[in-house]
Parts: C-alpha cells; sequence; structure tokens
C-alpha cells in the first residue's frame, strides 16, 4: 500500500468562514479557489474541506440533506469540479467530510421515514416507543438536552445524539450502509481523494439502548455507542466496498474514543481508516472533565496523553493525526499559548511541539498565522448550535450572565469559526458584505498580508515545519521518548530513528527556565535545526529557554 500521507501536512477548510467572493457574508468555493496559490506557498499537500454539501445548515452543514449536492451558499457543482482540478493542478489533493451518523431531518430519507411506520425508509433511523410516556433511555445529546426526540406524527422517538435536526442513521440496516457506499463512490469518481469521516466511531449503538446507569434523570450513554460493538466491522466493509478501490486517505473523528481502538481504526493490517484523531490532549482545561466550565491548562496531563498517544500508536502500529486546532476548538495560541505580548513566540512553539510528533499534522485556517479567539462580549455575537444551546442551559443552572460568558469565551466552538483574518481592510478582507459572524477586532495587526511581508512571521515558521516533514525521515518515522517528565514548565522529548536523533525543548510558560539537556548535545555536536529564537550560543550542559521559547537540535 502507498501511504503517502504519512509524510504529509493537511490543511483544513471551514469554507463558510474562509473566503467570500459574492459578498454575501459567506465563504464560498470561488473562495477557496483564489487561495489555492497560499496555501500552495505554505507548503500542504492535502486539503480537507469541511462539509459543502446541501443542508439547513443548523450545524454549519453537518447537517446534510442532500449528499449529492452542493450548499447554493457555497456555489455549484461546476465550481466544486473546478476546485478539485485547480487542487490537482498544483499537485495538492483535495478530501471531502463524511458526514454519515447522522443526516439532517431535512433530507429526503428523514422525511420518508418520518412520514409512516410503514415506509420503506422507516428503518433507516432509530426508532423507539416511549417508556411509561417518556424517552426510551435517559442518554443525553451532544449538544445539551435529552438525546430523543418525539414525532407527533408517527408517535415514537428518534435518537440524535447532535442537534434534534441532526437524525442518527440506523447502521444496523444494510440498506443505509450501501446508501454511504453509493455516495462515497460518487465523490470518489468526481476525482476526491478521500474523506474525514464524522464521528465514525458512534455509528455501531447497543441495540439494548440501556439507560445509563447509576445517574439520576439524564445519564450520559457514551459507553453504550462509542467504539461501538460492530464498528470496525463496518469500517471494514467500507474499506472493501469503496476505500481500498480507490485508495482512499482517510482520518476517522473519533469521539471519546481509546488507544486500543485507534490502534485497531488506523493500523494497515485491518484495513480500516488511514489514521485517528482524539481529543484527549484538548480535554486537559476541562474542570472534572466539564466542557462548559473555566478551567486551566493541567500541563502534566497534556504531556503524559500526548506522550501515551505517540508512544502507543507507534508500538501499536497505528498512525496519529496531529492537531491543536480545528473548528471546533478554541484557537490554541489563546488556550495553551500567549496571545497576548508572547503571541509570536507561543504560536510557534507550540507548532514545534505539535510537528516534531509522528503522525500526520493538520493546520486549521487560520492557524498559520496566529488567529485568536474573537473574545466576543455578548450572546448575541455567537452562532453555534451548541453555544446556545449551554447558554440556555448555563442560565437555567442560575449562573449569572458574566460567569456564563466567561466560560463561553473560552469554549465557545465560534472561537475558531471567525472570519480569516486575510489583510487589514474591514472584517479582514474576508468579505465586502457583512459576514455571518462578527471578524476578530484584531484583524488589522493579525492576517495574512502582514505575515508574507515578515520573514520572521508565524507563517513562514509553519513553512519550514512542513518543509522539514518533507527532508527529514526521522520526523516521520523516529520512535519518540518524552524527558523531564515532571518538569512543571518545559515539554521535552527526543526522537530517534537509525543515527539519527533530535531533542524538541519548549518553555510553555513566560518565565526563562534552566534544563539539562541530554549529553549527545554537546558531545555529537547538534546542530539547531529549529528555533523560535535566535540561538546565540552554543549549549553545554544546560540550556536557559526563554519565554515560550522552543528549540531542536538534531544530529545525524
Ligand atoms: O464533532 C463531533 C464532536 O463530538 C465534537 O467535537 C463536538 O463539537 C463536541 O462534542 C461538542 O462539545 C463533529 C463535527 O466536527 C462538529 O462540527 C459537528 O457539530 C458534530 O460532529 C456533529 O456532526
Amino acid at each position: 500500500m502507498n501511504e503517502w500521507w504519512r509524510k504529509s501536512v493537511v490543511y483544513q477548510i471551514y469554507p463558510k468562514s474562509f473566503n467570500d467572493t459574492t459578498g454575501n457574508g459567506v465563504g464560498d468555493l470561488q473562495g477557496v479557489i483564489e487561495k489555492l496559490d497560499y496555501l500552495k506557498k505554505l507548503g500542504v499537500d492535502v486539503i480537507w474541506l469541511t462539509p459543502v454539501y446541501s443542508s439547513p445548515q443548523r450545524d454549519n452543514g453537518y447537517d446534510i440533506s442532500d449528499y449529492y449536492s452542493i450548499h447554493g451558499e457555497y456555489g455549484t457543482m461546476e465550481d466544486f469540479e473546478e476546485l478539485l482540478e485547480e487542487t490537482h493542478k498544483r499537485d495538492m489533493k483535495l478530501i471531502m467530510d463524511l458526514v454519515v451518523n447522522h443526516s439532517s431531518t431535512e433530507h429526503e430519507w428523514f422525511k420518508q421515514a418520518s412520514s409512516s411506520k410503514e415506509n420503506q425508509y422507516r428503518d433507516f433511523y432509530i426508532w423507539k416507543d416511549a417508556v411509561d410516556g417518556q424517552a426510551p433511555n435517559n442518554w443525553i445529546s451532544k449538544f445539551g438536552g435529552t438525546a430523543w426526540k418525539w414525532d407527533e406524527t408517527t408517535e415514537q422517538y428518534y435518537l440524535h445524539l447532535f442537534d434534534e435536526t441532526q437524525g442518527d442513521l440506523n447502521w444496523e440496516n444494510e440498506e443505509v450502509r450501501k446508501e454511504v457506499y453509493k455516495l462515497m463512490k460518487f465523490w470518489f469518481e468526481k476525482g476526491i481523494d478521500g474523506f474525514r469521516l464524522d464521528v465514525i466511531n458512534l455509528i455501531s449503538k447497543d441495540q439494548d439502548f440501556p439507560n445509563d446507569d447509576g445517574s439520576v434523570g439524564l445519564g450520559d450513554g457514551r459507553k453504550f455507542y462509542t467504539d461501538g460493538p460492530r464498528v470496525h466491522e463496518y469500517l471494514q466493509e467500507m474499506n472493501r466496498e469503496v476505500l481500498s478501490p480507490y485508495q482512499a486517505m482517510t482520518v476517522g473523528e473519533m469521539s471519546s474514543t481509546t488507544l486500543e481502538h485507534c490502534v485497531k481504526y488506523s493500523h494497515p493490517d485491518r484495513n480500516e481508516l488511514s489514521m485517528t484523531f482524539n481529543f484527549h490532549h484538548l480535554k486537559v482545561d476541562y474542570p472534572n472533565g466539564e466542557k462548559w466550565a473555566l478551567g486551566e491548562m493541567d500541563f502534566l496531563a497534556l504531556k503524559q496523553i500526548l506522550s501515551k498517544w505517540q508512544v502507543g500508536m507507534h508500538e501499536g502500529g497505528g498512525w496519529n493525526a496531529l492537531f491543536w486546532c480545528n473548528h471546533d476548538q478554541p484557537r490554541v495560541v489563546s488556550r495553551y499559548g500567549n496571545d497576548g505580548q508572547y503571541h509570536k513566540e507561543s504560536a510557534k512553539m507550540l507548532a514545534v511541539v505539535m510537528h516534531m510528533m509522528q503522525g500526520t499534522p493538520y493546520i486549521y485556517q487560520g492557524e498559520e498565522f496566529g488567529m485568536t479567539n474573537p473574545k466576543f462580549e455578548t450572546i448575541d455575537e455567537y452562532r453555534d448550535v451548541e453555544t446556545l444551546n449551554m447558554y440556555e442551559e448555563l442560565k437555567e443552572a442560575k449562573h449569572d450572565e458574566s460567569t456564563i460568558m466567561e466560560i463561553i469565551k473560552q469554549k465557545s466552538r465560534d472561537n475558531s469559526r471567525t472570519p480569516v483574518q486575510w489583510n487589514a481592510k474591514p472584517n479582514g478582507g474576508f468579505t465586502t458584505g457583512t459576514p455571518w459572524i462578527n471578524t476578530a477586532s484584531n484583524y488589522k495587526e493579525i492576517n495574512a498580508v502582514e505575515a508574507l511581508s515578515d520573514p520572521n512571521s508565524i507563517f513562514y515558521f509553519y513553512q519550514k515545519l512542513v518543509d522539514l516533514r518533507k527532508t527529514h525521515d526521522i520526523i516521520t518515522f523516529g520512535d519518540y521518548q518524552l524527558i523531564h517528565v515532571d518538569h512543571k514548565q518545559v515539554f521535552a522529548y527526543v526522537r530517534q530513528w537509525q543515527d539519527e536523533k533530535a531533542v524538541v525543548l519548549a518553555n510553555f510558560y513566560e518565565e526563562p527556565v534552566t534544563i539539562d539537556l541530554p549529553d549527545w548535545v554537546s558531545k555529537e555536536d547538534a546542530k539547531v535545526l529549529l528555533s523560535n529564537y535566535e540561538q546565540l550560543s552554543k549549549p553545554g550542559q544546560e540550556i536557559t529557554l526563554r519565554p515560550y521559547e522552543a528549540v531542536v537540535y538534531h544530529v545525524q
């Protein structure tokens, strides 16, 4: 198998916020085409486009009403084909987003299914009778409240793990699976190179649909559908039917998963997926596992989790997708870095730590020049369905308005969904109209044009990281060892490959810190492979790292 993606870097585009060429305030496919040369300059190999299919946009396209057409605001099928062609012309690849744990309730399948119990599409979704006049079990939706919605017409509940307009598809039904493979083929025939698979580890539910025990009222439910009983079987079937024949690159989004399952999902011998995303390193600022609460980063946990996955996937033969940012997560520079005085230094430091690991790195639009959280002050600036639901829930729980807004400012998915800041023009040059969501107010200082004009910018640093992966096999193949394990300020690890060694040292804080270096750095005359500060002198046994300094020493 040609595993080209092991040496690739992926760039994620959230089209709605990327680049608007029509002035309607919403990004579009022509807007993506316009920026392909910019992406080529960055050096990325693959573009991941989040959903562009027809959709009522309750969840910005993760609620699909027709898998075979393009959402009108984004353009036409011709625009999509042009984008694909222009991407390939530049020797880049394009993957789409496959959202098949659920569809929009405006999809024809759901309209049919909800029209009568006898309809041939009824079993495309998951229907249950009421139990004592209540929902069939106590599972909760990931966007708040119960995961079941009562359908007046047919007098049964349907399952929705996300919004009530996102009905879960019934993967037990072979017809559903056939339809999924059919739509995948449609896009492969157009020439796409693969898929990112949305919450794909949730497709197989425990068919007993048990109550989540031990809880009063609503329960969690996750253990009954996460990495569920038939998920590997389904993925192997999908692989046989479509992924292998088209030699697709795939990345599965794995919600609340385990290392053991991810090794299985991504081990080449098992013929499932190319690689997996997991989110454990992005929950170290959730106090007691609670997302919707103010929290500080637990730095030791961060190191420990990332290292566990580095070692575990390497030894198990799996493959990690590496990322700090996506369209569901706050901006990392505001989150684990410093978006004030040390904006540049900390953005680069975080990039080094992630990009020097084993796996396939993903860069989320705007990350490459350090876009920050927008810090919106009032709820009417937010658009995300999850955020708006949680605002109501937090109000019902009697939190005061200012606390709620502090939590939302830190946690909202809209943090990463503000328009890409291309230049210093109004709305960062994203649109000539009124953007669907406000632009962060710092667009005059933080934008792509500014970054491209500064040789020292975050953009050129990312460019260098992308390039290093191409030229240094140790980054792709080397093994990984965390050092200074319990150090509370420094993230340090060693990569080793044949006779080569590299050590990555990163100060995650503002205070300077002195630490020991591995012996070989001075003995074997290691060279600086990369640094976010000018390196002044040759290191001896130890090194003093300045605020948010990161440096990589390398011998070969
Ligand atoms: O997200 C799945 C998911 O579980 C999250 O990251 C989610 O945003 C989080 O649990 C909320 O707290 C995927 C997509 O990336 C997301 O944008 C969609 O809203 C979701 O699936 C439903 O399709």
